[in-house]
């Protein structure tokens, strides 16, 4: 069904809060502050059929569940998304699975995709948020250095963008928020001098595919085999989320629908069930997704503050990205109600400290897992056998799988503030 045009709003000249992308971060940074009674406006260069319909990422931590439902965001998730308490490992042609809540207190994730929650919050802050707008394209930001709290209109932080039916225009703002992504403008504004970067490439992508077919299992599989990584998601009990470790520039063309299945069923076959294969069905999509591991600091300059993807990436192994960019804002939101209601910027002043010690943690263990788990070409079988005795380790090792349950189900966002609305 063709979404409605929205009734053109006009765009505001000035706002406390001006978002720059309408991702996960920044739609629910939005919706925090909006329930906080903090003026905001998100500018969006997409439209949004766009938005809404980018295949990403399909598991939710238990805090990001937390935090949806607080927000008045989790009732579609709660009747649609699905609650998975645990995981299956397949290696070696074994099988083990490891039970979250017995291993962490009672965590748990959801299996609800990055497409709903983004239509949930759009309709949300469409019906009743603050302003957003689509084909609104930053084009730069200035005047964030001034850290001085009595800023006027000339000394304001400011972005600059283009609106694909009005034309240029410019927001001026008390604080910026950069939730723009990897491929965002506002981390630019960091003098070079002062932006530290760190990175990691893999040599290997993912061929991510949608299928019309029910899902493999009842839990996600993932799965170490000689022939190279292979995970089973899904999105819904008739819809599967499959992925294939795949060498670096891969062309989706090179792998026909047979292949797919037939590379899944054997990197995922395991002895324990041997005659056991997935159920084929039309597949829908398909993309290669190169694998990245990558760092910005600091989070904060001036009146600039970064949020998820605009300030780091990590592989998908570990299903972290969208959870670190609500935990991001989660945090943003309290040091931003703190700064409104009190006048303090004790929050604002630790927030890219606090992020960035979880993001750390975020960053070892996706790139511990993607280590852990796929065919390393320049490997020798050395470090074959160095896989084989960590997987069976967690298999073994109440220790080791409990390390592994309580990162995948997420660590804890740092404690509220008083000042928490
Ligand atoms: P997003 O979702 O990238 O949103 C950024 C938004 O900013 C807009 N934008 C601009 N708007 C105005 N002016 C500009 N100059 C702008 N430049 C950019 C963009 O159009 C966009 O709407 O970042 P956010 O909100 O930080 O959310 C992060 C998550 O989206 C991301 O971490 C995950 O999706 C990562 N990720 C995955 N994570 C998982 O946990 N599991 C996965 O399976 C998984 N698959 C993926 C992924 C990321 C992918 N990308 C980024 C290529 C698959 C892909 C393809
Ligand atoms: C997904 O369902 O898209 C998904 C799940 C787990 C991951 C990565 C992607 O680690």
């Amino acid at each position: 069904m063709p979404i409605p045009a929205p009734i053109p709003v006009p765009v505001p000249v000035h706002t406390t809060v001006g978002i720059i992308g309408a991702g996960p971060a920044g739609l629910l940074l939005a919706r925090l502050l909006h329930d906080a009674g903090i003026d905001c406006v998100v500018l969006e260069s997409r439209d949004r059929a766009y938005i809404e319909q980018r295949q990403r990422a399909g598991i939710l931590e238990q805090s990001t569940v937390d935090v949806l439902r607080s927000a008045g965001a989790g009732e579609r998730m709660d009747r649609e998304g699905l609650p998975h308490d645990g995981i299956e490992l397949r290696y070696d042609r074994r099988s083990h699975r490891i039970d979250f809540p017995s291993l962490t207190g009672g965590r748990r994730v959801m299996v609800y995709a990055q497409t709903e929650m983004v239509k949930d919050l759009v309709a949300q802050q469409l019906a009743d948020g603050a302003p957003l707008f689509f084909d609104a394209e930053v084009a730069g930001i200035e005047g964030v250095h001034d850290v001085n709290d009595t800023a006027t209109a000339t000394g304001a932080p400011t972005i600059h963008f283009h609106h694909r039916d009005r034309g240029p225009a410019t927001l001026t703002c008390d604080y910026i928020v950069g939730c723009d992504g990897f491929h965002g403008v506002a981390r630019n504004a960091v003098p070079a001098g002062l932006r530290r970067t760190y990175e990691r490439t893999y040599p290997y992508s993912w061929l991510g595919v949608l299928a019309q077919a029910p899902p493999a299992y009842d839990e996600l599989i993932y799965a170490h085999s000689s022939r190279g990584f292979a995970l089973a998601s899904m999105r819904s009990p008739t819809v599967s989320r499959l992925y294939l470790q795949v060498p670096g520039g891969t062309d989706p063309a090179e792998w026909p629908d047979a292949r797919i299945w037939d590379e899944l069923d054997a990197r995922l076959a395991t002895d324990a069930d041997p005659g056991w294969k997935l159920e084929r069905g039309p597949v829908v999509a398909k993309s290669v997704l190169p694998m990245r591991s990558w760092v910005v600091e600091p989070m904060r300059y001036g009146r600039l503050l970064l949020a998820g993807d605009a300030a780091h990436i990590v592989p998908p192994t570990g299903a972290k990205g969208l959870n670190l960019a609500v935990a991001d804002v989660v945090v943003l939101a309290r040091a931003l109600v703190q700064r409104h209601v009190t006048g303090s910027t004790e929050l604002l002043d630790a927030y890219s400290e606090t992020c960035l010690r979880r993001v750390w943690r975020a960053e070892h263990f996706s790139y511990a897992m993607t280590e852990l788990l796929h065919t390393d070409p320049a490997h020798s079988a050395f470090e074959t056998k160095l896989q084989l005795s960590q997987l069976d380790r967690i298999a073994h090792s109440r220790h080791a799988a409990a390390e592994l349950a309580e990162n995948y189900t997420g660590l804890p966002i740092a404690p509220p503030s008083p000042y928490a609305s």
